[in-house]
Parts: structure tokens; C-alpha cells; sequence
């Protein structure tokens, strides 16, 4: 209870407010009027009066007459989860995609309650929770709405479709993307593995692009890597929907590195979160089938400098995660704890997944046979090339699937390099 109001605490800092104070109530069924008891409002209307605040928070998802009444009846704007964060991502959006989709999200989550937001304006404005689409939409009616919704959802497809059509071109390389929690600290995996600089910060919802870099790996090898945006407790389902075209990259990708912050005291219920989120963003991992779910993701155990004793936290979590790997990724973690202080061990488990998933294989491609020549290009990554006895010898390293539709079509194929 106290973990999930510290969490809506951070959101609501993160959205630009000043949490001064915080009550809880259980609630066996929540009134339709107000979700509270009437005792509740009654004290909140007083907490309200001494402290001089403007704006309520809830943890918990109110329906639009709800949020309507408990405006009406304290006298200041009310906010549930739902819209904190869909007012963090509007804020936060950077790209015209991310823009796109935050206020596709927004108008979902406005379209029912439209009526509310329309009386409640004319008294009360500023701050947050009146960005994003803003007041200009709110003088249009619903129908202009759904026109505009209808809109979005087109040029987004638009979008999916460009990006679908330039990752067609890129499957030489293995890849990995980086999920997880809000601030596991994936941005900052992607910057300490690829060198690149990325934007990092303690703040929640740092990331709302995805971002891919290469990242050499050893031994010859590169990963493709993709940053994604977090996910968090009771994240807006309309966000995750308008979202999932950003998240195609990381549905595709060979890997997925679930990053998370190991320090952090409720890590293991952050862990389920991001797990059922995938499930439900259907990341292709098999509900049922946890041996086939455990291949594709590798547990990334972040923030190990942070840790009393990281040796006995990997012990005990590798009891669950037989593949766990710990790191630290920010450039202070090395100087904290010298042992734990890095991403090697990473490093080292995406050159081991990276040889295993492209085996280097030569393939006799038979003079004149440009098809082939040029798939093998443009699906694998060629190492070289040379002309013996009348067919073309290629050295490559070759995706498993490319290499079973290769022998299946009669060419000739020899795994070793
Ligand atoms: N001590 C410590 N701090 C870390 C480590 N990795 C990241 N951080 C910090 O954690 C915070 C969040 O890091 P980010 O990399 O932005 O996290 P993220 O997962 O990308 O977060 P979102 O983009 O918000 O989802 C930043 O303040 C980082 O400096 C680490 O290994 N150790
Ligand atoms: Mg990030």
C-alpha cells in the first residue's frame, strides 16, 4: 500500500506537483458516487481546506462520474493514476510518433468523460492535467473526437508500416530489446554497452522512444540493441494500445533483456508487472509455456553497486533465474563496487546467445544464381566470398531458419567457419 502511494508520489513529481500530504482508505466497494465513504470526502474537504492544495490524486482507477462528483464535491481538480501518467507522457513526448500516440491515449481516455472536463475548465485552469490535447479540443464535441481519433490511429498505422518496411532490410544482425520497469536503468544499459551517449535520468518515464543502437559484443560479433519505454503499475491500457506499434521493434527482436532494478525493495512485484504487460502486448512469449518464455528473455539484474551483497543476491535469484545475470550501469557504479561495476557479464551472455543464434556457416551459391547472392546479403552478414570450382563460396553468419530454408532448397551448406 505505502510502495504503490510512494510510486503515485514519484509520478506526481515527475509531473510537476508538490505532494503535501496523503491518506488511505479500504474500500470493500467503492461508492458509485464517489468511490470514498462519505466520512472520507467530508475529511479530505477539510485536509484540502488546511493545506491549501489544488489538486487530489488517485491511486486507484476512478469511472468518469466518479472523478465528476469528487470534483464537484472538493472543489479542486481530481486525478486518478490513469491520467498523472498520460500527462507525464504528454509532457515527455518528443518525437511526432510518441506526440501521436500520447494524444491518441489522451482522447480515448477523454472521449467519456467529456462533459466533465467541459463544466470544470471554466472555473478551474493551469497546471497539470490540462495539457496534452488541451482546451482547444475540449471546445470541439464528440464527434470531432472520434474523426480525430480515427486520424491518428491511420497515420500511425502509416508509420508502423515505413518502419516495418526499413526493419525488413535489417535482419543481418541478432537483437535485443531492452524492457522493464520505469528507471530500471535500460537507457543507461544501452549507453554503457554501446557507448552512445543517451539520455538518462531518475525520473520515471525518462524513455518514450524506442532507440536502437549496434553494440559490439566480442569476439567479432554485434547486437542490434532497441531502448524501449518503461512500463509501471497499473499502466493507462489506451497508452499501451497506441503504444504498440513503438514496441513492434522489441516484439521482433531475437532477445528480450528484462532489466531490473535490483536495489529496489518491490523489484519482484515490478518483475510480474513487466511480465504481464508483455504477455498482454503479446510479445510473442507463449502464455503456458514458461521453458519456451525463458529462451527468449534473459533477466537483467541492474543497479548491483547499489546491492549489500550482490554475490548472495545472485545466488538466491538465479534460484528462480537460472540465466539472471547482474550489473551495474551507471558510470559511478564501477567506482562504488570495482567487482560489480560493469556490464561484462552482459556483454559476455549476448556474445554467447549471438553465436548461437547465427551460426557461421559457408553456403555454395552456383554461379549466377544472383537471388540467392543477394538474399544472403541482405539476410545474413557476409564474411566473405570466393570462387571455387564453379559456384561461389560464401562465409556468412547465418540465422538458424535461414539456414534450415537453405538446405531445404537443396544448396549446399556446412556449419564451421
Ligand atoms: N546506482 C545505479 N544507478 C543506476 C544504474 N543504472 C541506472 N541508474 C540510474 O537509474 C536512473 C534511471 O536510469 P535510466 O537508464 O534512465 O532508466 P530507464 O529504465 O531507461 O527508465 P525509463 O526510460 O524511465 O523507463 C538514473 O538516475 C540512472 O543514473 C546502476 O547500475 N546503478
Ligand atoms: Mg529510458
Amino acid at each position: 500500500m505505502d510502495d504503490h502511494l510512494d510510486e503515485l508520489g514519484r509520478l506526481a513529481d515527475t509531473a510537476g506537483a508538490e505532494v503535501v500530504g496523503r491518506t488511505h482508505q479500504r474500500v470493500e466497494a467503492p461508492t458509485p458516487a464517489f468511490y470514498l465513504g462519505q466520512g472520507k470526502v467530508e475529511e479530505l474537504k477539510g485536509v484540502l481546506h488546511d493545506t491549501g492544495s489544488t489538486l487530489v490524486l488517485f491511486d486507484e482507477a476512478l469511472s468518469p462520474v466518479q472523478g465528476s462528483s469528487l470534483e464537484k464535491a472538493l472543489a479542486v481538480r481530481v486525478m486518478d493514476r490513469t491520467e498523472v501518467i498520460l500527462d507525464i507522457f504528454a509532457t515527455r513526448a518528443r518525437s511526432a510518433e510518441a506526440k501521436m500516440q500520447v494524444e491518441l491515449a489522451q482522447l480515448e481516455y477523454l472521449l467519456p468523460r467529456l462533459t466533465r472536463m467541459w463544466t470544470h475548465l471554466s472555473r478551474i485552469r493551469g497546471g497539470i492535467g490540462l495539457r496534452g490535447p488541451g482546451e482547444t479540443q475540449l471546445e470541439t464535441d464528440r464527434r470531432v473526437i472520434r474523426r480525430k481519433i480515427s486520424n491518428l490511429k491511420r497515420r500511425l498505422e502509416e508509420v508502423a508500416h515505413h518502419r516495418a518496411n526499413q526493419r525488413q532490410g535489417r535482419r543481418d544482425l541478432p537483437s535485443a530489446a531492452l524492457v522493464g520497469y520505469t528507471n530500471a536503468g535500460k537507457s543507461s544499459l544501452l549507453r554503457a554497452l554501446s557507448g552512445a551517449e543517451i539520455l538518462v535520468e531518475d525520473r520515471l518515464f525518462a524513455t518514450l522512444d524506442t532507440l536502437t543502437r549496434e553494440v559490439d559484443v566480442g569476439g567479432g560479433y554485434r547486437f542490434r540493441l532497441t531502448d524501449t519505454v518503461g512500463f509501471i503499475r497499473k499502466l493507462p491500457h489506451h497508452l499501451v494500445a497506441s503504444f504498440r506499434a513503438t514496441l513492434e521493434e522489441a516484439r521482433e527482436a531475437d532477445l528480450l533483456l528484462h532489466v531490473i532494478d535490483a536495489s529496489h525493495p518491490t523489484w519482484e512485484e515490478q518483475v510480474d508487472v513487466v511480465d504481464r504487460e508483455l504477455r498482454i502486448a503479446d510479445f510473442g512469449l507463449r502464455i503456458g509455456n514458461e521453458s519456451a518464455d525463458r529462451q527468449r528473455v534473459i533477466y537483467v539484474f541492474n543497479k548491483a553497486d547499489l546491492l549489500p551483497e550482490p554475490d548472495v543476491f545472485l545466488a538466491r535469484v538465479r534460484e528462480h533465474y537460472p540465466h539472471a545475470v547482474l550489473t551495474a550501469s551507471n558510470p559511478q557504479s564501477a567506482i562504488r563496487n570495482p567487482r560489480w561495476g560493469g556490464v561484462d557479464g552482459l556483454r559476455s551472455v549476448l556474445r554467447t546467445s549471438a553465436q548461437a543464434l547465427r551460426p557461421i556457416a559457408r553456403i555454395r551459391v552456383p554461379l549466377g544464381d544472383g537471388k540467392l547472392l543477394a538474399a544472403l546479403h541482405r539476410d545474413s552478414e557476409v564474411l566473405g566470398e570466393a570462387q571455387v570450382d564453379g559456384v561461389v563460396e560464401v562465409t556468412a553468419r547465418v540465422q538458424a531458419w535461414l539456414l534450415g530454408k537453405l538446405r531445404r532448397a537443396g544448396v549446399g551448406v556446412e556449419i564451421g567457419g
